[in-house]
């Protein structure tokens, strides 16, 4: 007779398995885990011995949905400060190219970041962190990319490193050196890229700071020559790689981000058809950041049907940036992949759970099965579409992650 750590009963499960069910669904069903994995998830009928003898704790959650816990795959949530003024500006018909070539943009960011010391930035981060815990995240990846220093972006993923301590979820992080010419370096792009890629990139390795890579490939950034370079010197250092590709234009990310295994190409949305199919071909996610496509205020929708028709993964992020998504809500992101991408609410939920995890080069996570980590969620919803369809608030009731009650 197995003996558990806990049991939950009559509950709902949105397991997001792939077994033909939608959201992998089972009713009158039941969730067990033991030392932070899964032990237990089907019907309750099909327990193994009467609940209350199956676990020190046995819950019932009254018929509450439960899913995986939610990925935030892509998000540079370590920032100081705001930019409202521009978001101001941009309602008076400035464009983001227009701010960001008048030293606005991630540069007055980059200003804040670089003034705030490590304690103000863990201050200014944790409040957000929170916040999409509160409602579900268990699984959190932060960029750097504020810093353009090595001091900097080294301070900001050690910033990363602790709100996954202090939160005790699990934070995944990204160099992002290559976000943008930092001002010292202006006019001389060649010699930040040797900067990135000779100086920043291995001594953040060293440092363990990184567990990817990542680089801002548009005009307005840096060249898919330049990222090329970037990439080169990770896979040197042995880190996967992700790209922001083609948000802006054409720039070849996607094919880029393929060609080298990228776990994830993300935005996309002027990625083309060849680029569709190397992402395909390479197992490529592709990262759907719809609330920088909100709050830009763009036309061009990622070519959604062609990444159907490929079979492309499509994970659905935050993006959560002072710029181009000041989103605090995953949640409220899958919102809006359902509304302006044409998401179906189970896409979208999958988008946050397995395909985010694999985004991550995450096995471990991302269903309700047993083995897993016991990351998950109890909802206060009739319906896992519900999680799509509200627009903000919080619905969740009770976040476990592996197996210890986080929020
Ligand atoms: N693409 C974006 O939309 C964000 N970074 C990037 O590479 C913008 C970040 C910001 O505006 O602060
Ligand atoms: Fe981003």
């Amino acid at each position: 007779m197995p003996h558990w750590d806990h049991l939950l009963i009559d509950c709902r499960l949105a397991t997001l398995a792939d077994d033909g069910r939608p959201y992998g669904a089972i009713e009158d069903a039941a969730l067990a885990w033991h030392n932070g994995a899964i032990t237990y998830a089907g019907p309750r009928a099909a327990l193994p011995g009467r609940a209350e003898s199956l676990a020190t704790r046995v819950e019932s959650v009254d018929g509450a949905w439960i899913t995986p816990g939610l990925i935030d795959c892509h998000t540079h949530l370590v920032f100081a400060g705001q930019r409202a003024h521009e978001f101001e500006q941009r309602l008076a018909g400035a464009s983001y190219a227009d701010i960001a070539r008048a030293g606005g943009g991630i540069l007055a960011t980059v200003a804040a970041t670089r003034a705030a010391s490590e304690e103000e930035l863990l201050a200014q981060s944790l409040p957000r962190a929170r916040a999409l815990l509160a409602d579900g995240v268990t699984t959190l990846e932060i960029k750097s990319g504020y810093g353009l220093t090595l001091d900097a972006e080294a301070k900001m993923l050690r910033v990363a490193r602790r709100i996954g301590a202090e939160l005790e979820l699990t934070v995944r992080t990204a160099f992002l050196g290559a976000h943008a010419l930092p001002p010292e370096f202006a006019d001389r792009q060649a010699e930040y890229v040797d900067e990135v890629c000779v100086r920043m990139l291995p001594a953040i390795a060293r440092e363990g700071l990184a567990d990817a890579v990542d680089a801002f490939c548009e005009r307005i950034a840096f060249t898919a020559s330049e990222v090329r370079r970037v990439f080169e010197s990770a896979r040197a250092l042995g880190l996967p790689v992700k790209l922001h590709a083609d948000q802006l234009s054409d720039g070849g990310g996607a094919a880029l981000a393929a060609e080298f295994g990228a776990l994830s190409a993300d935005h996309l949305e002027y990625t083309d058809e060849a680029g569709v199919r190397a992402l395909a071909a390479a197992g490529t996610v592709a990262v759907l950041l719809p609330a920088a496509f909100y709050t830009l205020r763009e036309s061009k929708l990622p070519p959604l049907d062609a990444l159907r028709a490929h079979g492309v993964p499509l994970a659905v992020a935050s993006d959560l940036n002072p710029g181009s998504a000041p989103i605090l809500s995953l949640r409220q992101a899958l919102n809006l992949a359902c509304t302006l991408f044409g998401l179906t609410p189970e896409e979208a939920l999958r988008g946050a759970t397995v395909h985010a995890a694999r985004a991550l080069g995450l096995a471990d996570r991302g269903v309700l099965a047993v083995g897993r980590r016991a990351d998950c969620v109890v909802w206060n919803v009739a319906h896992p579409a519900e999680l799509g369809y509200w627009i903000g608030g919080t619905l969740a009731r009770a976040v476990f992650v592996a197996g210890r009650r986080a929020a």
